[in-house]
C-alpha cells in the first residue's frame, strides 16, 4: 500500500479512552493519588478532549455506571459536544455493590438479578439520553470453589437475563459481551472465553457481538486468530486494548508486545480487504476501545501513547506487501511468507504518521506537545485548589 493510502486509513482509525482511565486507580495493594488526576466525570471529559486535540483520533469516551453518574445526561452529551466528544460505550457496572458477592444475572437470588438487570436497562436509558450506540457488558460473574454454584443452572440465568435485557436495546445500540476467564472468580466466570460469548450472542440476535479485551485470555493464547475467527462470524463486536505481561494487567497497550498488536491488526486489515463480505462489513465496524488503570504513570500521556501505539500498529499491518505475502505462501516458502510480514513490522511508520499529523495540522509528536502544553501542571494546581464538581454540574 503506498504512503497515501495508508494515511487515509489510518486517518480514519478512531479510539474510544475509557472515563475511568483518566481517574486514580490502584491496585489491591495501594491507590497512589495523582496530582491532577479527574475526579468527576467532567474533568474526565476535559481531559479526554485533550488527547483527541492532539491525536485527533480519540473522539469519544466510554462511561462507567455509577463511576460516572450524573444528573442529567443530556447535559454531560452537550458538555462533551461542546469540547468535540461524543459519550461512546455505557458499562454498566455490575460488581461493585455488596449484594453482588455471588455475581449480577447467575446471581443464585432472583431479587439480586432482577436488580442487575434494572441497572442494565437504566444504563441503556442512559444510552439513548447520550447518544451512546454501544452498551458494554462485562460480567464479574462466576464461583470460587468446585461445587459452590451449579454451572447448568448459573448458565440458564444468564441466558435469561441477557435476553430480557436485549428485550430493551433500541435498533441502534450493539450490546457488546466481553469475556474475562478468571478475576474476581477464581474457579470459573460465567463467560469466561469468546466461544461462550459468541453462542451467547448468537442466541441473543445481530445487535449482541463479542468484545475481545487483550488482556482477558490465559498466557501464549492466539489473540489474533480469536480475531479472525470472529471477524469471519461477523461476530467482533470491539476492542478494550491494553496490554499485559501476566494477568489482566491494563497497562498501556502496545507496550509489552507491540508484536502482538501488530498481528491484531494484521488480522482486522486482511479482512478488511478480503473479499468476504460478511468479515470486511464486520471489520469496518469495529468498536475500539482502550480498557486501561493507570496506577503510576500520567494518565493523559499514558492515553496519548496508546492511541498513538495503535496507530503505528495499523500503519504496520498496511506495510505488509500482500501480493508478495500470498505468492509465498501458495509456494509453501514459509520463512519466505514470514519475512514479509517482519519486514512490514519492522518499518518505522513514524515518517508518515507525522505526514498525517502534518495534513491534519496536528502536533507532529502529540506526546511531546502533551508534554509542552503545561496541561499537566496547569490542572495539578488548579484541581488541587478546586472543588470536585460531583454528579450535579454545573450548578
Ligand atoms: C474488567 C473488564 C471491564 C472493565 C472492568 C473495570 O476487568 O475489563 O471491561 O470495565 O474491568
Ligand atoms: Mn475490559
Ligand atoms: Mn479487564
Amino acid at each position: 500500500m503506498d504512503e497515501s493510502d495508508v494515511i487515509d486509513r489510518v486517518r480514519d482509525l478512531k479510539i474510544e479512552t475509557p472515563s475511568w482511565g483518566y481517574g486514580d486507580s490502584g491496585t489491591r495493594f495501594k491507590t497512589f493519588p495523582w496530582p491532577g488526576a479527574a475526579r468527576d466525570v467532567w474533568e474526565k471529559i476535559d481531559d479526554a478532549s485533550v488527547v483527541n486535540r492532539l491525536t485527533g483520533a480519540a473522539p469519544s469516551v466510554a462511561l462507567h455506571i455509577p463511576w460516572d453518574r450524573v444528573d442529567d445526561y443530556r447535559q454531560l452529551r452537550r458538555y462533551a459536544q461542546d469540547r468535540g466528544l461524543r459519550i461512546g460505550a455505557i458499562n454498566p457496572n455490575l460488581f461493585q455493590e455488596d449484594c453482588y458477592r455471588l455475581g449480577s444475572l447467575c446471581n443464585p437470588d432472583p431479587a439480586v438479578r432482577e436488580k442487575a438487570i434494572q441497572h442494565v436497562i437504566d444504563c441503556i436509558e442512559i444510552c439513548k439520553k447520550t447518544g451512546s450506540k454501544v452498551l458494554s457488558l462485562w460480567l464479574a460473574d462466576g464461583t470460587n470453589y468446585f461445587g459452590q454454584d451449579s454451572l447448568m443452572r448459573r448458565r440458564r440465568l444468564l441466558e435469561e437475563g441477557l435476553e430480557k435485557i436485549y428485550t430493551h436495546l433500541p435498533g441502534d445500540v450493539r450490546l457488546l459481551l466481553e469475556y474475562k476467564f478468571y478475576e474476581p472468580a477464581f474457579y470459573h466466570t460465567d463467560v469466561p472465553d469468546w466461544g461462550t460469548s459468541y453462542i451467547l450472542c448468537r442466541k441473543l440476535g445481530s445487535k449482541a457481538k463479542v468484545l475481545v479485551d487483550t488482556g482477558h485470555h490465559a498466557l501464549a493464547t492466539n489473540v489474533e486468530q480469536i480475531v479472525s475467527t470472529l471477524l469471519q462470524e461477523g461476530a467482533l463486536g470491539g476492542f478494550h486494548f491494553n496490554s499485559r505481561n501476566y494477568g489482566d494487567d491494563d497497562l498501556v497497550v502496545g507496550t509489552a508486545d507491540p508484536f502482538q498488536l501488530f498481528r491484531i491488526f494484521f488480522q482486522i486489515t486482511e479482512a478488511e480487504m478480503s473479499g468476504d463480505a460478511v468479515a470486511s462489513n464486520c471489520a469496518r465496524e469495529i468498536a475500539y476501545m482502550i480498557d486501561q488503570s493507570h496506577v503510576i504513570e500520567d494518565k493523559i500521556e499514558a492515553m496519548i501513547l496508546s492511541v498513538v501505539n495503535c496507530q503505528e500498529a495499523l500503519a504496520k499491518a498496511l506495510m505488509v506487501d500482500r501480493d508478495a505475502l500470498e505468492r509465498f505462501q501458495r509456494k509453501g516458502d514459509v520463512l519466505g511468507a514470514h519475512e514479509v510480514v517482519r519486514k512490514a513490522f519492522l518499518t518505522d511508520v513514524r515518517p508518515i504518521l507525522e505526514d498525517m499529523r502534518e495534513e491534519a495540522g496536528l502536533p507532529l509528536d502529540p506526546i511531546q506537545a502533551y508534554r509542552e502544553s503545561g496541561y499537566a501542571g496547569r490542572i495539578a494546581k488548579e484541581r488541587g485548589r478546586s472543588k470536585s464538581r460531583g454528579s450535579g454540574y454545573p450548578e
